[in-house]
């Protein structure tokens, strides 16, 4: 709950500055954008790690695959985004790191050792786990209708990173704490 409440907090704050970028320059506020995601990303990465170890002892290397995953998917977006790359070396880059996610939570230990829960944990690491993958591909969206489909749309990508960014991080707050409600014994409620 304390890193669901980090991750939007964090968006929060960068979200003001955003606004502000925005509003000033007309611009799309990328440099904000990658900080937040650099932060918040991994955070939620490592929520998965503690819906597992807070009910069975799993290996940090959950932790570390999720955490390389997800530095090559920013990493590869952000060269795209801010011109330092060629803009489809970038997304095929980002798309590697995402698929590398995908695969520790859907085949990897990860996947695996989840496989074996049952109960309001179980559910949980399954709901997280659609939303990374179907939350998550709107990301990709926005980058291809941003920058790849019909030139460069700085007010489309950037409705549709803020509507992603919206659903994505609210929805696995709201699956994190449906779950510590169930998880939590009706004497401490
Ligand atoms: C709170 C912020 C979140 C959950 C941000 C997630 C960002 C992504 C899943 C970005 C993914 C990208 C690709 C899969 C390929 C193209 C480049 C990115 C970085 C837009």
């Amino acid at each position: 709950m304390t890193l669901s409440g980090l991750v939007t907090g964090i968006a929060f704050f960068h979200y003001m500055y955003m606004r502000e970028v925005w509003i000033t320059t007309g611009t799309s506020p990328t440099v904000f954008r990658y900080i937040d995601w650099l932060l918040t990303v991994p955070l939620l990465m490592i929520e998965f790690y503690f819906i597992l170890s807070a009910v069975k002892k799993v290996s940090s290397g959950i932790f570390w695959r999720l955490l390389i995953g997800t530095l090559v998917m920013l990493i590869g977006g952000y060269l795209g985004e801010a011109g330092y790359m060629n803009i489809t070396a970038g997304f095929v880059i980002g798309m590697a790191g995402w698929i590398y996610i995908l695969y520790e939570v859907f085949s990897g230990e990860a996947g695996k050792e989840a496989a074996k829960l049952r109960g309001p944990a179980a559910d949980c690491f399954n709901f997280c786990k659609w939303i990374v993958t179907l939350g998550w591909s709107v990301y990709p969206l926005g980058y291809l209708f941003g920058y790849m489909i019909g030139g460069t749309d700085e007010a489309a990508l950037n409705q549709i990173y803020n509507l992603a960014d919206f659903i994505n991080k609210i929805l696995f707050g709201l699956v994190i704490y449906s779950t510590a409600k169930s998880l939590t014994p009706a004497s401490q409620k």
